[in-house]
């Protein structure tokens, strides 16, 4: 929690996000305990220190009774944490629904559910209603924790419609809104049943701002062809007020994954990776277990490469690290049965009796873990089907710096702009392509690696999680003076 230790000369900053970046689990009537919980937003947000930051969200649990509800405050006021207090119904409709069935798909150009269109548009229109009053919800406690000077910094698809419901509270209150995930093309938002009232609320904050410039174009596209609206330089404008938009892509602590490399646990780590290995290329895939990391894609690709590359089945294992999310969702649960069967497949085919090609573990893995597989990588595959930016592929560019391992990056992933010139970029529904880029990437000359390597390296420390929240919040603060400006001119 260093990000949380923030100084009161600084300015308060109130991150509002679904998720606390904690998990609560109770151990009685008014006792719990928190836990700190993966994810690219909180990993991003732990860089940042210059902020007397508090973070407003739903603790990821039901706490129905008064004294539990006291009790988890109190226990998350410590972390400069401030709960929103979800019912497991609205939780129901609003996250699992609207957010994870329809906005997370739909955001990464897998479309709308499919069931019979009838029964959609029922359950549609009450999950859109619980997703508008889970953010009403949220408006309440920011608005009760707000005081003036403060900014207010909005996270994800979650809280689409929280910019309205606060600026309805407030006119001067600075709002950012910040979208972790792709915004897709304004050919795909517009099959969305709320289309515009999504984007009109997005529109009451003061900055709109999206990991590249690509997804900022998106929306102010999205904002002309479906509202009408005039599309500036600057962002949006609807009748003189302008909500600026623009790209600000997000990076990671990488000093923390850089100092943990001396660790000597890690150190200890790197070392029996290396000699449990030894002779053979290690390559790695790290992901949350979604449909739109491109899980399934990325391991026949491996299959193809030593289908047609015989003489290094015995000289290279893939490593796959996959965080179950959404255990309780069928289509997730779809997934997972099918990446188990092809890797139990796969080692079928190409394994001996001492060693199988796949590694595939079901599980998140501590920091210290992380760093010193990442370290011993020789190959990384990120090969998501669509991906806000991904951070995986920053991660393992920090902890690279001996070693200059290659990374394969998918075209479809936001990371795609900044890392670009130094991984070999692939199309990963293209598995061929994918089979050959594995082997230019195991093949490739270490004068050629150290080049890329490099190149990566600098952006990845220079571009980091610390300067994007400061840049984002920095902007707002002006923005909200040109947007004043303009309206009282
Ligand atoms: P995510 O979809 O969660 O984030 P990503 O950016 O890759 O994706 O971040 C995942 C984080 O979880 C990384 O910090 C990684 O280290 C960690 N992680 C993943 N698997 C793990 C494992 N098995 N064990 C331990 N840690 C693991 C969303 C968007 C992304 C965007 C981020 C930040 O979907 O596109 O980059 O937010 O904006």
């Amino acid at each position: 929690f260093e990000w949380l230790d923030g100084r009161p000369s600084k300015q308060r900053l109130l991150v509002v996000a679904n998720r606390l970046p904690v998990s609560a689990i109770r151990k009685g009537e008014d006792s719990w305990q928190l836990e700190v919980s993966v994810g690219g937003l909180v990993t991003a947000l732990l860089g940042v220190k210059e902020f007397e930051a508090r973070w407003i969200g739903w603790a990821g649990v039901n706490v129905p009774d008064e004294i539990g509800q006291r009790a988890l405050t109190k226990a998350l006021a410590e972390k400069r944490c401030i709960p929103v207090f979800l019912d497991e119904e609205i939780v129901h409709q609003y996250y699992n629904g609207y957010c994870n069935n329809i906005l997370w798909p739909l955001f990464h150009y897998l479309g709308l559910p499919q069931e019979d269109r009838l029964a959609t548009t029922r359950s549609f229109q009450s999950q859109f209603d619980a997703y508008k009053k889970a953010n009403q919800m949220f408006a309440d406690v920011v608005n009760e924790h707000y005081e003036e000077g403060d900014v207010v910094w909005c996270h994800d698809y979650h809280l689409m419609f929280l910019p309205k419901c606060l600026k309805e509270y407030n006119s001067k209150m600075k709002v950012g809104w910040f979208l972790h995930t792709p915004f897709p093309s304004s050919e795909i938002h517009r099959t969305l049943p709320s289309r515009s009232d999504l984007l009109r609320s997005v529109l009451c904050a003061d900055l709109v701002g999206f990991h590249t410039y690509d997804y900022a174009r998106h929306f102010v596209s999205a904002c002309t062809r479906i509202l009408g609206l005039e599309g500036t330089p600057e962002g949006v404008e609807d009748q003189g007020r302008l909500t600026r938009v623009a790209a600000f892509p997000i990076g990671i602590d990488s000093d923390r994954f850089i100092r943990a490399l001396e660790v000597p646990q890690v150190q200890e780590h790197i070392k029996e990776l290396t000699e449990r290995f030894a002779g053979r290329k290690v390559m790695l895939g790290v992901d949350r277990l979604d449909m739109i990391k491109g899980i399934p894609q990325k391991i026949l690709a491996f299959e193809k490469f030593l289908e047609e590359n015989p003489s290094w089945r015995d000289k290279v294992v893939l490593l796959q690290i996959a965080v179950p999310t959404r255990t309780d969702v069928p289509e997730y649960q779809k997934l997972t049965s099918q990446v188990h069967e092809i890797v139990g497949r796969i080692n079928g085919r190409f394994g001996t009796l001492t060693a199988v090609p796949i590694h595939h573990l079901d599980r998140s893995l501590d920091f210290h873990a992380l760093c010193a597989l990442y370290a011993v990588t020789d190959v990384a595959l990120v090969t998501s089907l669509r991906d806000g930016m991904n951070l995986v592929s920053y991660e393992f560019v920090a902890c690279q710096d001996s070693k200059k391992g290659v990374l394969i990056l998918s075209e479809f992933a936001g990371a795609a702009q900044s890392l670009g010139a130094g991984a070999i970029l692939v199309n990963p529904w293209n598995i061929t392509e994918v089979a050959s880029s594995i082997g230019q990437a195991l093949n490739m000359l270490p004068e050629e690696r150290e080049k890329r390597h490099r190149h990566n390296f600098v952006h990845v420390t220079t571009h980091t999680a610390q300067e994007w929240a400061e840049t984002f919040v920095s902007e707002l603060n002006d923005t909200v003076v040109e947007a004043q400006l303009r309206t009282t001119q």
